[in-house]
């Protein structure tokens, strides 16, 4: 890895970053972009090159408070982080268990690169989920298949990709041949940030080397029984390339929960969503109702029954993420009351002891 300095351009910054700063903020701190989340502080670059910034404790009380991709101001006279500014985009999932805790992915991303490879791992289910995701977000979705080397049809699975979301850019790689880079040249400009996104063992890290011209990041073969990955990298980090932009490389992932991405689940399923506006009732149940357009759809053989089966399975989520939001204010505020009422109990006893 190179250990050189970087301007605020060639980091990424943009004019708008600036609105959520005052003249304070830089007479004290300077802006820096995390590379890497770490238990105890943050890797960072900035004009003074490479660095680690510890995270105060009460900045570091919210599990997602920093994610890699982040901009933050840093102490002048200590390496420490002072704040975070204000987020341009968020990929975030929600964690697995029961909590619903939001995990941030990384931050500040232009294009996702959405992997996936022309074999076993390939599940349209799933990659609407990961467009979901970066449509939510506000970022560029890229669908990126892997391994076209070993396919006997690429092209049957560059159309199932490019159904996922009407105007999806779909492109098939090779990710061992340095020659077949350019497919992904396109969003690979100065300043810009690209994130890998995708199953273990798709080829995240080795396209991330490809980039970088390096080999900072280890990759491994996959199981050859069901194209299972290793989850060969661990942690999220972000990397310079020759062409200006960056690129963050992140662990293969099992499964991706959305959080509340009612917008980004819309915009995959607009198909569907015009089709509901088509039926003769306004509050049809697609489910034997007189006049149903998505019903019609699925006889006409125009509508997949896989895609309308994830897409109520997705509204179901949706529907399930926004309960436990509101359960967890309703939960803050009994918790709110109760503590009033104490308070206000113990004002009374004070009272009647003077
Ligand atoms: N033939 C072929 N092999 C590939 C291609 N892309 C990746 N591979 C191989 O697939 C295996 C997995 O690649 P990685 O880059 O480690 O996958 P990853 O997505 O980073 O996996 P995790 O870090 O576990 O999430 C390695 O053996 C790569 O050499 C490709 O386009 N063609
Ligand atoms: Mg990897
Ligand atoms: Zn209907």
């Amino acid at each position: 890895m190179s250990y050189q300095s970087y301007s605020l351009h060639q980091l990424g910054w943009r004019t708008t970053l600036a609105h959520d700063l005052t003249l304070d903020d830089f007479e004290s701190a300077y802006p820096a972009r995390i590379t890497a989340v770490h238990r105890d502080g943050v890797a960072v670059l900035s004009s003074r090159g490479h660095g680690h910034a510890v995270v105060p404790h009460g900045l570091h009380a919210d599990v997602g408070a920093f994610a890699v991709g982040d901009w933050v101001m840093v102490e002048q006279s200590a390496d420490r982080v002072f704040r975070r500014i204000q987020r341009q985009s968020l990929l975030a999932r929600v964690a697995a268990g029961e909590t619903h805790a939001h995990q941030p992915i990384a931050a500040n991303v232009d294009t996702l690169f959405i992997v996936t490879s022309c074999n076993g791992d390939f599940n349209p289910s799933r990659l609407e989920r990961y467009v979901s995701l970066a449509m939510q977000a506000g970022v560029t979705p890229v669908m990126v298949l892997t391994k076209a080397d070993m396919a006997d049809d690429v092209a049957a699975f560059v159309d199932s990709a490019r159904a996922i979301m009407p105007g999806i850019e779909v492109r098939a790689i090779n990710a061992l041949d340095p020659g077949s880079l350019h497919v992904l040249l396109p969003w690979m400009v100065e300043g810009c940030t690209v994130a890998f996104v995708g199953s273990s063992g798709v080829g995240k890290s080795t396209l991330t080397n490809l980039l970088t011209g390096d080999v900072t990041q280890h990759t491994a073969g996959i199981r050859e029984d069901d194209a299972r990955g290793r989850h060969t990298t661990t942690a999220r980090e972000m990397f310079p390339t020759s062409h200006g932009a960056w690129v963050i490389d992140t662990p293969g992932m099992r499964e991706l929960r959305l959080g509340a991405a009612d917008e980004g689940v819309a915009a995959v399923f607009v198909d569907i969503e015009a089709l509901a506006e088509q039926c003769r009732f306004g509050d049809c149940g697609h489910d034997g109702d007189a006049g149903c357009a998505i019903e019609r759809a699925l006889a006409e053989g125009v509508l997949d029954a896989r895609r309308l089966a994830n897409y109520r399975k997705l509204q179901r989520e949706l529907a399930g993420s926004r309960r436990s939001e509101r359960e967890k204010r309703e939960h803050g505020r009994q918790f709110n009351a109760m503590a009033k009422r104490a308070m206000q109990d113990k004002r009374e006893r004070l009272g009647r002891s003077r």
